[in-house]
This record gives C-alpha cells, sequence and structure tokens, in this order.
C-alpha cells in the first residue's frame, strides 16, 4: 500500500505517517491542496477532497478535515477551526471561553479516502474534551494545549499518547476496520 495524504498541516501529517507506518502502509505528503467546499459537516468536505485528489494525482488519496466543536459555543469553531486557529488563535478562544462553566468540546477528524476511478470512504472519529483555562503544553500542534483530556492538555500529553486516542487515530482505526 502507498497512499498520499494531502494536507498542508505538519502536525497531522507526522500523526498520520506514525499511525499507518506502525501498520506497514506507506504515506507522502502532498502539499498542492484540494477544493474545500463549505460545508457545515466535514464529512462530504474530505469526500469531495479525496475524490478530486485521486483523479488528478491518479493515486490512492487521503485527507483529514478535523475541528474543534465547542458546546457553550454551540459548535464553534466547528468547521471554521483552520481560519479561526489563523486569525484569532489559541487566546483569543480562551477569552471567548472565560465566562463559561460548561467547558466540553469534541474534537473530530474525518479522514476521507479514495482510489483513482473509485467512491470516495469517510471515516469518522472523535474525542471528547474540555477547554482548559490557559494554555498547556508545548507537544502537537493547533488547539492541542488548549484541550483538555482527563486533566492533561493534548499539548501535554506528547504524541505517541496523543496517538493512541486522538479523534485522528480513532478514525483511522475505522480505516483500517474497512480495509481488512
Ligand atoms: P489541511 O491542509 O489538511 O486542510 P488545515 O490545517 O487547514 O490542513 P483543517 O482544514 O482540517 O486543516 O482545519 C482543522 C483545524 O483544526 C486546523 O487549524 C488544525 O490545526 C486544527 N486541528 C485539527 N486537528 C487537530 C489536532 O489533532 N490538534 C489540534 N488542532 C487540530
Ligand atoms: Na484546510
Amino acid at each position: 500500500h502507498k497512499i498520499v495524504f494531502v494536507t498542508g498541516n505538519k502536525g497531522k501529517f507526522g500523526e498520520v505517517k506514525e499511525i499507518l507506518e506502525a501498520k506497514d502502509i506507506e504515506v507522502i505528503q502532498n502539499r498542492d491542496g484540494y477544493p474545500e467546499l463549505q460545508e457545515d459537516d466535514l464529512e462530504p468536505i474530505a469526500a469531495y477532497g479525496a475524490k478530486w485528489a485521486s483523479e488528478k494525482l491518479g493515486m490512492p488519496v487521503m485527507v483529514d478535515d478535523s475541528g474543534l466543536f465547542i458546546k457553550a459555543l454551540n459548535g464553534f469553531p466547528g468547521p471554521y477551526s483552520a481560519f479561526v486557529e489563523e486569525n484569532l488563535g489559541n487566546k483569543k478562544v480562551l477569552r471567548l471561553m472565560e465566562d463559561e462553566k460548561d467547558r466540553s468540546a469534541t474534537f473530530k477528524s474525518v479522514i476521507g479516502y479514495c482510489e483513482p476511478g473509485g467512491e470516495p470512504e469517510v471515516f469518522t472519529g472523535t474525542v471528547g474534551g474540555n477547554i482548559s483555562f490557559e494554555e498547556r503544553g508545548t507537544g502537537g500542534f493547533g488547539y492541542d494545549p488548549i484541550f483538555d483530556y482527563n486533566g492533561k492538555t493534548f499539548g501535554e500529553l506528547g504524541n505517541e499518547e496523543k496517538n493512541k486516542v486522538s479523534h485522528r487515530r480513532r478514525a483511522l482505526d475505522k480505516f483500517f476496520e474497512w480495509l481488512d
């Protein structure tokens, strides 16, 4: 198996590479991107992107569309997670959460996979946690320093531990089941 993972996100690629290589699947990064549909759900975005890129590249393609859904903010930033991370950042998200007692949030990853000429498959993984009160930890990427999972942020966990329980891991486990 050789899969092209289309992403501009280095953190995502590192995690997926580690998880796939442990299953003897070779993965290479392609940074050319894909058209991201404007949708409230991540599934159609990942499905469309995987199909589009596999046709273009003539290779089996994987994409990962993910996001952080904060309950007290009605699911924000959700499908806008990349925009918010780039333009506001974790500190402003924490400020939005300043007066909120319910800190629960869900990380969601939708893995899209498609082979040339085939139809796309999607695999969804989620993990629940709480938005912390301050950034903690230097590991991971993106929202990891503000996502508290059982008392430690994903930024504090380290890659190996994060990869055992993350939304991305859970989505990829469904992919492995489908492959078998
Ligand atoms: P692509 O090129 O793969 O699209 P991206 O960074 O734009 O990369 P998304 O569109 O899926 O990715 O946006 C997801 C956002 O959520 C982005 O800001 C990520 O950094 C963040 N995110 C996704 N998974 C994360 C994780 O495991 N830990 C922390 N932040 C995460
Ligand atoms: Na993106």
